[in-house]
């Protein structure tokens, strides 16, 4: 296949002497330079492929003779264009029919086309400022994984101006595309589980592996996990100690909360920009390419590279967020009351009621928080979207950004409200507030009793919250999976009456095919929902510890698990996700330090209201004094959190030394190619796992020529449905 990539490239001079030099070489001898392979003497029918392109048709049998014709005409159509795009730069492809509703365009790159996008990549990343290596470092080595597919997604869905095929499923013309899936590792996966299975800590090398395989993004939140899970160990020691002495809504262990929540933060910033200095994404964000969603308004001349780049004016990008200011406040007062609404129903029916059918009743608050809550919850995701389209982010990671602190609004309000509510006001106040309620209920003529509420009441809320949490979140992630495949499975069994078509032209074919179905099936990997769970979760801990020391343990041991039981998820019960880049866990690193500045006041305020040498809390004047407190202690946390600041800055990083030493080395080779030494910077062969996959599939591919594209069609469009 020619190897001919549209010219209007950015960097066309310097990628034209590069493809040039691809260009003359044939497969095999590029192979040679490139990769240095073993044969692999077993015999392996798996297939290997990067990508598989899923087309969703609808079910032909239940379309009319119109609409299917209308229909396979759109899908005759998609998959020309598909094709075709693929061709033009250079991938291989295979067509098969997956099912009835389903087409699947297999997408293999040739190794001299990956060279090529892999320069391409490097010389860009290393121009804008990304990286500081050499460019050709590593390009005598294998590929990882991750930048394989990586590399292939980027030649997939770039720009035709940036030489990619431009394929953007769910958009335009390809809007039966319903996504690109990189086939799951099943070798990897297997060590992966029983490597974190079998140890008690993650490491540095088992973090590497895995941000080689799934790329930066993936690999940095298992890597705040690990670190969020050895950082508890502390506060689950202290909280352990000070919950057998006895000590109740203990001063000492309060603040060593609140300074170990800022300390946590802190180290892990810096923890962060090592991990990105050591992983090779530092500056990642200078170069992150456009989003394919993103409508320019104008072109203007790039004051750095001189190009012509879309442009859209940051003014009228914060006019539109603005307009979504109100929206969101509107939904977070709605969202509160209806909290509210919630927990006053929940405390009447547990507590004061006692008229008649108490024992039904006792449901309602759970009916009402299951029908209210989550509409309102998904609602609001929705309105969120939609605002977050309007303000057109121009990078993946600002549109993320900008989307989580939406949506993240909704998660506090819905993690933490009630038992502020509970603690600052319920508690306290529970006398004048039973008072009401009886007043109001004698009016119509029920009966009720009014019981004092002690802080016992608030302990038993965060335990519910905590507890539950914890173990929903197990069961949803480790567990449903399972039952949902299992049920739909034995669904489809009665159906079809155990007979499936497998399809395929052999056994083996037919053997991946089945394989590849079955990881269609799967969800798509959120990464968002990990973080949440685990940011609520540091909420609880730095929030609340003071009134249940034992909240730290609980995170710990639930974090132990959670490390191996994400890992499973991704492995076995969701797609596995196309890899990317990313220099920080974004914008949770945010939340984080919100939620660490807000502790500082529900830490002291718990204290002043609930120690038991502390009985201010009798007039209204005590709301005061407690506020002024809170002012202070919150003054003091900020200059605490100064000081930490500072003082890590002071201390060297190892970070830092790499930085250094990579530049020195870049200069040092830069002069070497000005002729004062000879470059030889050839790594060490090594066998690439992914070669040998390869080699061992080529029955699959047509050699040499990728299939004639009305060939390629005539395998998918017959009609199946008889
Ligand atoms: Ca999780």
């Amino acid at each position: 296949m020619a190897n001919n990539t549209p010219s209007k490239n950015p960097l066309a001079p310097v990628t034209a002497a590069v493809s040039k030099i691809a260009a003359s070489n044939v497969v095999q001898e590029t192979r040679n330079l490139l990769f240095h392979h073993i044969h692999n003497t077993k015999e392996s029918k798996e297939v290997f492929a990067d990508f598989v392109a899923i087309i969703r048709s609808k079910p032909f049998s239940k379309l009319s003779q119109v609409e299917r014709e209308i229909h396979r005409k759109k899908l005759e159509d998609t998959c020309r264009k598909l094709l075709t795009r693929l061709s033009r730069v250079g991938l291989k492809y295979e067509v098969r029919r997956g099912s009835e509703d389903l087409i699947f365009v297999f997408i293999l790159c040739p190794l001299d086309r990956l060279k090529q996008e892999c320069e391409r990549s490097r010389i860009h990343d290393w121009l804008v400022g990304a990286r500081i290596r050499d460019i050709d470092e590593n390009i005598d080595g294998p590929l990882s994984d991750a930048e394989r597919l990586r590399l292939v997604h980027d030649i997939i869905t770039n720009p035709l101006s940036e030489g990619g095929a431009n394929i953007n499923p769910g958009l335009s013309d390809f809007e039966l595309i319903e996504g690109f899936l990189p086939l799951q590792d099943r070798s990897y996966n297997e060590d992966w589980m029983i490597a974190w299975s079998t140890k008690w800590m993650i490491d540095k090398d088992d973090l590497l592996r895995l941000r080689n395989h799934f790329g930066e993004k993936i690999a940095y939140y298992f890597a705040f996990l690990q670190f969020y899970c050895k950082w508890l160990v502390m506060p689950a020691i202290a909280g352990l100690v000070t919950y057998y002495s006895g000590a109740q809504y203990s001063i000492p262990f309060s603040i060593f909360t609140v300074i170990w929540s800022v300390t946590f933060v802190e180290f892990w910033r810096r923890k962060e920009y090592e991990l990105a200095v050591w992983w090779g994404v530092r500056h990642f964000s200078r170069i992150e390419r456009r989003r394919t969603e993103f409508r320019e308004e104008c072109f203007i001349k790039n004051p750095v590279t001189g190009e012509q780049v879309p442009y859209f004016s940051p003014w009228r990008r914060w006019l539109r967020r603005t307009l979504a200011a109100p929206v969101i406040l509107i939904f977070s007062i709605t969202l509160s009351l209806s909290l509210l609404f919630y927990i006053m129903i929940e405390v009447i029916m547990s507590e004061y009621y006692s008229g008649p059918f108490r024992d039904q009743l006792i449901f309602l608050p759970t009916i009402i928080y299951c029908l209210l809550i989550p509409t309102l919850n998904s609602f609001y995701i929705n309105v969120a979207k939609r605002l977050n389209d309007y303000e057109n982010y121009e990078t993946e990671s600002s549109y993320e950004f900008n989307l989580t602190q939406k949506i993240c609004v909704a998660n506090f309000l819905i993690s933490y409200l009630s038992i502020l509510f509970i603690g600052w006001i319920y508690v306290p106040f529970s006398t004048e507030i039973g008072y009401f309620f009886q007043e109001l209920f004698n009016r119509f003529g029920f009966s009720m009793t009014i019981k004092k509420v002690g802080p016992e009441r608030l302990v038993t809320e965060l335990k519910y919250f905590v507890l539950t949490a914890q173990v929903l979140n197990l069961f949803m992630e480790l567990i449903l999976p399972y039952l949902i495949r299992f049920g739909s499975f034995s669904m489809k069994r009665i159906k079809n009456n155990g007979a499936t078509k497998d399809g395929g032209r052999n056994e083996d074919e037919s053997a991946f095919l089945k394989r590849v179905r079955k990881e269609v099936k799967l969800p798509v990997y959120k990464i968002y929902e990990d973080y949440a769970e685990m940011v609520t979760q540091y909420g609880y801990v730095c929030l609340f510890s003071t009134v249940w020391p034992l909240t730290p343990l609980f995170a710990l041991i639930n974090n132990w698990i959670e490390l191996r039981s994400d890992a499973i998820k991704i492995c076995e019960h969701t797609r596995r996700p196309i890899p990317r880049r990313a220099d920080s866990i974004g914008p949770w690193l945010d939340n984080l330090v919100i939620l660490t500045w807000f502790s500082s006041i529900t830490n002291p305020s718990f204290i002043y209201i609930y120690h038991p040498d502390n009985k201010v809390l009798t007039s209204p004047l005590s709301v005061v004094v407690v506020i002024a407190l809170i002012w202070f202690t919150e003054h003091i946390f900020n200059v605490v959190h100064y000081v930490i600041k500072q003082m890590l800055e002071a201390l060297p990083s190892a970070a830092d030394d790499l930085v250094q030493k990579e530049e020195y080395e870049l200069k040092k080779r830069l002069l070497e190619k000005a002729g004062i030494s000879s470059g030889s910077s050839h790594h060490e062969d090594s066998d690439d796992e992914s070669i040998k996959k390869r080699e061992d599939s080529e029955w699959f591919w047509h050699s040499g020529h990728a299939p004639n594209i009305e060939e390629a069609l005539q395998e998918i469009m017959q009609d199946k449905t008889e």
